[in-house]
């Protein structure tokens, strides 16, 4: 099964949005495979977002994901990656389509509520960021059977 690192953001903890959020990768048939509310440091928020070192909205980055509690999960399944982006919608909320999380939640450029890995590779780093492998859940809700044919194409 494919997995991905999706972090609830401190807007998103403030906000009580925790909840309706994880809901929307339950709803979609992803499965939870470990999640912790934890404050990002700002040494870690700097290896997490060390790709965007430099760029002018860097340091109002570091500042936002420090600034509060987050919700850090490994979710999983077939396309989790691709499947979490889509519900997560584009980047700003401005532009971000209804019915996404970022369109129904946000209207902001920097608070946009979530992250989630945008390729396998960034996955496995920024999965082992946040936690030890023996952390993480290998298990399979028992309606995994109606979730997809496990030989579908
Ligand atoms: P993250 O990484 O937070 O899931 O967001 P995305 O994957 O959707 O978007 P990204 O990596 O391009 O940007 C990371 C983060 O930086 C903020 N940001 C980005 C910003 O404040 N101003 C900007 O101009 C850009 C491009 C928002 C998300």
């Amino acid at each position: 099964m494919e997995r991905t690192l999706i972090i609830l953001k401190p807007d998103c903890v403030h906000r009580r949005l925790i909840g309706r959020i994880i809901q929307r990768f339950e709803d979609k048939g992803l499965t939870i495979a470990a999640m912790k509310l934890i404050q990002i440091t700002p040494d870690l928020a700097e290896r997490h977002y060390a790709p965007h070192k430099g760029k002018p909205f860097y340091p109002g980055l570091i500042q936002y994901i420090t600034s509060g509690p987050v919700v850090v999960m490994v979710v999983a399944g077939r396309n989790a990656i691709a499947i979490a982006r889509k519900l997560m919608g584009k980047t700003f909320g401005f532009e971000a389509e209804p019915g996404t999380i970022r369109g129904d939640f946000g209207s902001s450029k920097t608070f946009n509520l979530i992250h989630g890995s945008d390729s396998p590779e960034s996955a496995a780093t920024e999965i082992a960021l946040y936690f030890q492998e023996n952390e993480i859940l290998d298990y399979a809700p028992v309606d995994t059977p109606w979730i997809g044919r496990p030989d579908e194409v």
